[in-house]
C-alpha cells in the first residue's frame, strides 16, 4: 500500500490492495482511473467523494489480451491504448472507432474504458453503445470474489452497485461480424457526441445479413439497442438507403434528451442518417 495527500489519495499497487483499500474505507472511497470525468464534477455541481482509491498503475487493469474466441480488456486500458490494440482486429472496428474518435488526443492518453463504462450520470459515453453493440461482457471483482454480466446489465445496475467493488476487464467476444461507430459532435471533434449509433452485423454465407445489433448512445439517458430496426435489417444485404428509411420509420422509439449541446428532437432527427453512414461504414469493409 502507498499513499499520498494523507487520506485523500490511496494509490493501489494490485487489485487484492485497491479491494481491501475500498473496504477499509466503506463508502467514502470512490475508485480513481483516469480522473478525467471525476475532475469535471465541480462543473456538473457534483459533490467531490471524500478519498479516492486510484487503480490506474495496476498492471493487470492495463492489458489487453487477444485470444482466439474474445479479448479480454483491462478497465484501465485508455482509450489510445483500445484504438491501438484493436487496429488489427476488424470484428472490433465499432469499439475501435468508438476509442480513437473520443474527446480528444490528450484525454484519450488517460480516459480509461471502465471510467467510460461507470461514469453513471454520462449519457453521451462513446464506448457504452460500442461495447453494446458487439455483445461485450463485463467482470466486477468484490473482495472474495467476482461476478460477470453483459454490458447491458450493468447499466440497469450501475448507479446502485455496492461500495468497494471495481469493474476489472470487459471482455468482448469475436465473431465473424462487422461493426461500425459513427457520431455526430456538434461543432467540431473532440465535442460530446450530441447522438451517436454503433451497428454490427454478421452476413450469412448468401449476404444477407444473419444478426444484427445496434446500439444507441447519447440520445436518452443511457445507452441502448435498439432492437425493433435490428429486427428490419436481418435477412436483407445492407443497403444504406433502406436502413434509413427503416431508421425514419422508427425513431419514435427514442424520446431525446434535452441538454446544452442539443435539444431530445435533434438528437432523435439525426438518427436515420447516422445509421445510414454506419451501413456505408460496414459496406466499405467488406
Ligand atoms: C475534454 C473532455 C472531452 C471528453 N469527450 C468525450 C467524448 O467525446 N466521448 C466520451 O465517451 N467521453 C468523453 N469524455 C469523458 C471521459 O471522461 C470518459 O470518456 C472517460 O472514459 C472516463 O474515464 P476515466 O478513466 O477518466 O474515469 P474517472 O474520471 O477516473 O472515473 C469516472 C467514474 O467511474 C468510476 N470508475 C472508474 N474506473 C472504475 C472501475 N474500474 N471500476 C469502478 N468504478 C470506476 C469513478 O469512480 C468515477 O465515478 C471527455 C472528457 C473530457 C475531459
Amino acid at each position: 500500500m502507498s499513499s499520498q495527500d494523507g487520506e485523500r489519495l490511496y494509490v493501489a499497487t494490485s487489485l487484492a490492495d485497491a479491494l481491501a483499500a475500498l473496504a477499509e474505507r466503506g463508502g467514502a472511497a470512490s475508485v480513481l482511473a483516469g480522473a478525467t470525468w471525476i475532475m469535471r464534477a465541480p462543473l456538473r455541481h457534483e459533490p467531490q467523494d471524500l478519498s479516492y482509491v486510484a487503480i490506474s498503475g495496476i498492471d493487470e487493469l492495463r492489458r489487453v489480451e487477444v485470444l482466439d474466441h474474445e479479448i479480454s480488456i483491462g478497465a484501465c486500458v485508455t482509450h489510445a491504448e483500445l484504438a491501438n490494440a484493436l487496429a488489427s482486429s476488424p470484428e472490433c472496428s465499432a469499439l475501435a472507432q468508438a476509442a480513437g474518435s473520443s474527446a480528444n488526443p490528450a484525454v484519450r492518453h488517460v480516459a480509461t474504458i471502465g471510467g467510460n463504462l461507470c461514469a453513471s450520470a454520462f449519457a453521451a459515453a462513446d464506448l457504452v453503445p460500442a461495447l453494446i453493440c458487439l455483445d461485450a461482457e463485463l467482470e466486477i471483482a468484490r473482495p472474495g470474489g467476482s461476478e460477470r454480466m453483459t454490458v447491458e446489465r450493468f447499466l440497469e445496475i450501475r448507479a446502485g452497485i455496492v461500495p468497494g467493488c471495481l469493474v476489472r476487464r470487459v471482455i468482448v467476444p469475436r465473431t465473424t461480424r462487422r461493426s461500425a461507430h459513427i457520431r455526430l459532435p456538434l461543432r467540431k471533434a473532440g465535442d460530446y457526441p450530441v447522438a451517436s449509433v454503433s451497428l454490427a452485423a454478421t452476413p450469412g454465407p448468401t449476404g444477407l445479413v444473419e444478426s444484427a445489433r445496434v446500439a444507441v448512445g447519447s440520445v436518452e439517458p443511457a445507452a441502448r439497442r435498439w432492437t425493433q430496426l435490428e429486427a428490419g435489417l436481418v435477412g436483407r444485404a445492407l443497403d444504406p438507403r433502406y436502413a434509413a428509411e427503416q431508421a425514419e420509420r422508427l425513431c419514435g422509439d427514442f424520446s431525446g434528451r434535452d441538454g446544452i449541446e442539443a435539444p431530445g428532437w435533434y438528437r432523435v432527427k439525426v438518427l436515420p442518417s447516422l445509421v445510414r453512414r454506419a451501413v456505408v461504414a460496414l459496406q466499405e469493409q467488406s
